[in-house]
This record gives C-alpha cells, sequence and structure tokens, in this order.
C-alpha cells in the first residue's frame, strides 16, 4: 500500500491532496517536520534530507513533493495527467517554476507577516519574499489571463502542483491579481483539496 510520510500541516498537504483526487487509500505517518521520527535511521534510510512529503509506493520511494505528484498522476492514469508530451513538460516547467520562484518566498512571507509568533517575526524577510512573491504572482496573472487552467481548460497536475504551494496565499488579499484569485478558488474549492485542507486545519 502507499505509505505518505508527513503531516498535512507540511508540504505533505501537496500529496495528500493528489491522492484524493485519485482515489486511492494510504497509510499515513502523520510526522510534522523535524519530528523524532523524522530523525531516525530508518526514515533517513528512505530519505537522506529527513525531510516530508517521501511516500512509499510498494517499494518505490520517492521524495519531493511535486515529482511525486506527478509520478502518482502519471502512474494512475490520471485525466490530471497530460497525455500530450508538449503539455506533460509544461505540467514539469510549473512544477519546477514554483519551486525556484514562490515556494519559500510565499512561506516566508506569510510566516513572518502573521503566521509566527509576534516575537519570532521579522519584517525584513517579509519585506523581502514579498519584493519575489509579487513578480511571481504577476506571471500567474499573466499566464491565467490567457486560460482558465495554466495548460488550458481543464484542471491539470500543473494546477495542483502551483496551487497546493500556494496554501499559504490563501490567507492574504490576492484582488490586484483578479486571474490567480479566481483560479485559486476553483482549485481550492474542489473537493479533494478541501479534504487535505481540512486535515491541515484540524492540526
Ligand atoms: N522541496 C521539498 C521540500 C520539503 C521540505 O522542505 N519539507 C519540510 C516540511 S514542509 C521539512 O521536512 N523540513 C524539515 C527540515 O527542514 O529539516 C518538497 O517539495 O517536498
Amino acid at each position: 500500500m502507499l505509505c505518505i510520510y508527513g503531516s498535512a500541516s507540511s508540504r505533505a498537504v501537496r500529496v495528500i491532496w493528489m491522492v484524493g483526487e485519485l482515489g486511492l487509500s494510504f497509510e499515513h505517518k502523520d510526522w510534522l517536520p523535524r519530528a523524532p521520527e523524522t530523525l531516525t535511521p530508518e526514515f533517513r534510510a528512505l530519505n537522506a534530507n529527513g525531510r516530508v512529503p517521501t511516500i512509499n509506493d510498494g517499494g518505490f520511494v520517492l521524495a519531493e513533493s511535486m515529482a511525486i505528484n506527478l509520478y502518482l498522476a502519471k502512474k494512475h492514469q490520471s485525466p490530471l495527467y497530460p497525455v500530450d508530451p508538449k503539455k506533460e513538460a509544461l505540467a514539469v516547467q510549473w512544477s519546477l517554476w514554483e519551486t525556484d520562484r514562490l515556494d519559500r518566498q510565499i512561506v516566508n512571507y506569510v510566516r513572518h507577516l502573521k503566521a509566527l509568533p509576534e516575537a519570532e517575526r521579522k519584517p525584513e524577510i517579509a519585506a523581502a519574499a514579498w519584493k519575489e512573491v509579487v513578480p511571481a504572482f504577476d506571471v500567474l496573472e499573466s499566464a491565467l489571463g490567457r486560460s482558465k487552467y495554466l495548460l488550458g481548460d481543464d484542471f491539470t497536475v500543473a494546477d495542483l502542483n502551483v496551487a497546493s504551494a500556494l496554501f499559504r496565499a490563501l490567507s492574504i488579499d490576492l484582488s490586484a491579481w483578479p486571474h490567480l484569485d479566481a483560479w485559486m478558488k476553483a482549485c481550492w474549492g474542489r473537493p479533494a483539496a478541501q479534504k487535505a485542507r481540512a486535515m491541515r486545519d484540524k492540526k
């Protein structure tokens, strides 16, 4: 059986969302980042970085949330996974782009703006992150002004990977980016997304 290592309040929320879209059952190691279980030699043998999410799919071990979601959608021949090699490449492109341009930036921005206890917030970190978030949001706004979803008319793994990674953006005002705002609502309004979010909010 598929095993997902990582609590829904970590980047594992992305994989939990994907697994919900695919209708798969899974064993869940509901571990927080840096939890003692992630420090054990057993877990380090699965992921030498000690990070979550990691999956073990019947003996096949994989880390990196974006790679995991691309793998699961392709393996299960999901309609979320593009058949056309060009669209497949674009799904990889958007996943890598998010990791480079937004992944840590949006987390740093929201954590240091409001999510961390006040004494731990560093406004300079929030300000520096925002300077990178704005142009990345502009890129998404312009792409989503051309089509409803990143690869065209339909929701795909590209949307899931980027929108799920923008979890923190759900708590900020996106009205300056109306297409991005509408797309976030459409993506996060999906039943599998809501279920993953509820697991996260329960924490
Ligand atoms: N690029 C990785 C990032 C994984 C990652 O940094 N996970 C965090 C939790 S969200 C973690 O396990 N941190 C533990 C640590 O920093 O030691 C992915 O997308 O899966």
